[in-house]
């Protein structure tokens, strides 16, 4: 049986990758961080508890700024492939903690590689590291690929150029099998509430139910590849089954801008949005409603307003990725258009919204958090 070790494994895509990896038959251990509340509810629902026997997924507490912690756990697992997914994974975060993003993004994957290197492991284990769109920053030229230059705009992005060097260092130098993954942005129900296609779903499904007043937006204007995160995950995957390591771009080949999500998203709840004004004093406002999924808003309600604090002090305008490295060699395209993905969000946040009524309704009412 093959195992798997992942880092990041109670984010978005480590909970897609897991569940994947387990249908695929490996014994899957994942790297959780102590916190003072449980922050497992992405891989609750393939939790197993260790005292069964032949558990296939088991969690280790663990950090990629502790070096002797990730050496330990790499080596009681002796794992054949190590999917390197943790990170502090918000760009406009990445302004307000640049330190500890580096550390994390950029030393954390030092630190395994190191590891790997340190246990002698690097003949058996192959290394997954998750790369980013980010890293074409100022792009040079459109659509992305391979062999598009970087030009990074935010410590996280720095950072992540850091892990993608060092990762094809370690493969040139010491023969690692060491693969990155530039994957453009992709998103699914699970996403984190704060990026922007889950803060707009889940923001519009609260007003659409009268729990929050009004969506405050930064760049909207901003142009992104979208694709879903299973599509994502099964390449990540697909990657490290080649006979030699390789780098591949990751991404649909379709741009979108934030305000087009923006209006999907309302489509998807009944309502016909009407942008008016410019700059900071752009709204949208609703023009119409059709069916039930809306009960709180009325014709004319502004429901989106720009605030500039989600402005980035250096923003990626524009990112289009070009997949036909990954289409020719691998034969992998994506299954799931970003309409599709939007109608799950939307869906899925809509329910949580419509519960979350209903228990406000009867007197259970629990504060909507809206951190963003
Ligand atoms: P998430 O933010 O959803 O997940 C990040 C994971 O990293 C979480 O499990 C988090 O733990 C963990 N983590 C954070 N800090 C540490 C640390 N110090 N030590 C160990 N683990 C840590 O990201 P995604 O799943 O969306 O992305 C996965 C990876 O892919 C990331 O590296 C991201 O930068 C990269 N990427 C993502 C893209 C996207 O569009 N989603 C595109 C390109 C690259 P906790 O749950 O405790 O916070
Ligand atoms: P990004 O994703 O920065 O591309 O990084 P995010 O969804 O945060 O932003 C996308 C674009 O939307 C604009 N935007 C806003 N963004 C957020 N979060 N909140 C807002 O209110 C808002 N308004 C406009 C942003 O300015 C930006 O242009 C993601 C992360 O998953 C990274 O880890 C990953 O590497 C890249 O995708 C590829």
């Amino acid at each position: 049986m093959k195992k798997a070790l992942i880092t990041g494994v109670t984010g978005q895509d480590g909970s897609y990758l897991a569940e994947f990896l387990l249908e695929k038959g490996y014994e899957v251990h994942g790297i959780k961080r102590r916190a003072s509340s449980f922050n497992t509810q992405r891989v609750d629902h393939i939790y197993e508890d260790p005292h069964t026997d032949n558990a296939r997924f088991k969690l280790h507490y663990g950090d990629l700024t502790d070096s002797s912690n990730l050496t330990r756990i790499l080596s009681e697992v002796q794992p054949d492939e190590v999917y390197n997914l943790g990170a502090q994974s918000h760009v406009a975060v990445s302004f307000e903690s640049p330190e500890y993003t580096a550390d994390v993004d950029a030393m954390g994957t030092l630190r395994l590689l190191e590891a790997i290197r340190f246990l002698k492991l690097e003949g058996k284990t192959r290394f997954y590291q998750a790369s980013t769109s980010e890293l074409y920053g100022l792009v040079q030229e459109t659509p992305q690929t391979e062999t598009t230059p970087f030009h990074p705009r935010s410590p996280y992005a720095v950072a992540k150029m850091y892990a993608y060097w060092i990762a094809v260092n370690y493969r040139e130098a010491y023969g690692m099998y060491a693969c990155n993954g530039i994957l453009f942005n992709h998103e699914s129900p699970r996403r984190g509430e704060t990026f922007v296609t889950r803060k707009i779903t889940r923001g519009l499904a609260n007003i659409a139910q009268g729990l929050e007043p009004c969506l405050y937006m930064g760049n909207i204007d901003a142009l992104r590849d979208w694709g879903h995160a299973k599509d994502y995950v099964r390449m990540q995957w697909m990657m490290l089954q080649q006979d030699a390591p390789e780098d591949f771009v990751i991404a649909t080949g379709v741009q979108y801008s934030v305000r087009q999500f923006i209006e999907w998203s309302a489509a998807e709840l009944g309502i016909t949005l009407a942008f008016s004004g410019t700059g900071l004093d752009e709204i949208a406002t609703v023009a119409a409603i059709t069916g039930d999924k809306a009960p709180a808003l009325r014709v004319g309600d502004v429901v989106l307003r720009i605030d500039p604090r989600y402005f980035r002090p250096a923003e990626v305008e524009t990112l289009l990725g070009d997949p036909a490295k990954a289409k020719a060699k691998l034969g992998w395209v994506p299954e799931i258009t970003v309409q599709e993905m939007c109608a799950e969000m939307a869906a899925h946040d809509l329910k949580a919204a419509q519960r979350a009524r209903v228990l406000k309704d009867h007197g259970y009412s629990e504060p909507v958090a809206r951190e963003d």
